[in-house]
C-alpha cells in the first residue's frame, strides 16, 4: 500500500513511521510512505500556504493552490472529477469518525492521500472538490491532522496482509471484535502481593479462552455499552451478561 501524506510539518512523521511494524513493513516493501511539504508546492514569491479569511474575523486558512498543486502533482493529474482517483481524504474535525470498520474500509485500497489541516482549517474548495473523502480521529481541538494521518497510517498498516506477524492477530483483538480487550497478564505470578488469576496459570486452553471472553465481556459492558450494543454476540455471552445484570455487576 502506498500513502500519499501532504502536511506543512512533514519532519513530524520520522518518528512514528521509523519504529516497530511501520519501520518493518516499510522494509520488507509492504508499505510505501511518502511525505509532501505543501510549501514545497506554494509558487508565489512568498511561498504562502495560508492567507486571510474572506469575511474577516481572526486566524488564517490554509490556501487552496499550494494543497492543489501538490495532490495534482503527486497523482500527475488534476483528480477534480476523475472517477479513477484513490481516496484524497482531508484530515478534519468535521469529517466521519474514524473507527477499525473505516480502518479495514481503507486497507482495501492500494494507495491513500492524506491532506493534514492546519491554522484554521483548510479552504472549502479543497474539501468540496479535491477531497474524496473527510475524516475525524474524535472531537477534540488539535494544532492539525498529522497526528490523525498517524493514527490512521497506524491501524491501517496493522490490517494490512501479511504485516502482522501472526495473521490471525487482528482477528482475535477483541476491539477487532468489536469488544474491549481482556487483561492481560505476565510474569511474574504475583507481584507485590497482586497474584495473576490462576485460570491463565491452568495451562486449559478453552478454560483461558472463555475466562479471556468473559471479561472483555464484563469490561466492555462496563465502559462500552455503545461497543457492546453492536459487538456481534454468542449465545453463551449474552447468557453470561444475562447473569452479570442479575448480579448487578459494576
Ligand atoms: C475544532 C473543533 C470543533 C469542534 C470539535 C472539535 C474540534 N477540533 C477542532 C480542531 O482541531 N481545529 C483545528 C485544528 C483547526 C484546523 C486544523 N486543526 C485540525 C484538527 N486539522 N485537522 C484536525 C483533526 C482533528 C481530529 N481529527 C482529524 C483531524
Amino acid at each position: 500500500m502506498q500513502f500519499d501524506i501532504f502536511t506543512l510539518f512533514p519532519e513530524m512523521f520520522d518518528g512514528p513511521f521509523d519504529a516497530s511494524i511501520i519501520r518493518r513493513a516499510r522494509e520488507a516493501g509492504q508499505v510505501t510512505i511518502a511525505l509532501h511539504n505543501i510549501r514545497d508546492y506554494a509558487t508565489d514569491r512568498h511561498h504562502m500556504t495560508d492567507d486571510t479569511p474572506y469575511g474577516g474575523g481572526g486566524g488564517m486558512v490554509m490556501k487552496p493552490e499550494p494543497i492543489w498543486n501538490a495532490v495534482e502533482s503527486v497523482l500527475g493529474f488534476d483528480p477534480a472529477g476523475r472517477a479513477d482517483v484513490p481516496p484524497i481524504i482531508l484530515l478534519t474535525p468535521q469529517g466521519r469518525l474514524f473507527t477499525q470498520t473505516v480502518a479495514r474500509e481503507l486497507a482495501a485500497h492500494e494507495r491513500l492521500l492524506l491532506i493534514c489541516g492546519r491554522y484554521e482549517g483548510v479552504d472549502e474548495r479543497v474539501r468540496q472538490y479535491l477531497a474524496t473523502d473527510e475524516i475525524s480521529i474524535g472531537d477534540y481541538v488539535l494544532s492539525g491532522g498529522e497526528i490523525p494521518a498517524m493514527v490512521i497510517v497506524d491501524a491501517v498498516v496493522r490490517l494490512l496482509p501479511g504485516v502482522l506477524g501472526d495473521p490471525g492477530a487482528t482477528v482475535n483483538d477483541s476491539h477487532a471484535s468489536g469488544l474491549l480487550e481482556y487483561p492481560h497478564y505476565t510474569r511474574p505470578a504475583v507481584y507485590r502481593g497482586h497474584p495473576v488469576p490462576q485460570v491463565l496459570l491452568s495451562g486449559h486452553h478453552a478454560e483461558v479462552d472463555r475466562w479471556r471472553r468473559r471479561e472483555a465481556l464484563r469490561r466492555t459492558r462496563l465502559r462500552r455499552p455503545d461497543l457492546l450494543a453492536r459487538a456481534r454476540l454468542s449465545q453463551a455471552d449474552r447468557e453470561f451478561l444475562a447473569q452479570l445484570d442479575a448480579e448487578g455487576d459494576e
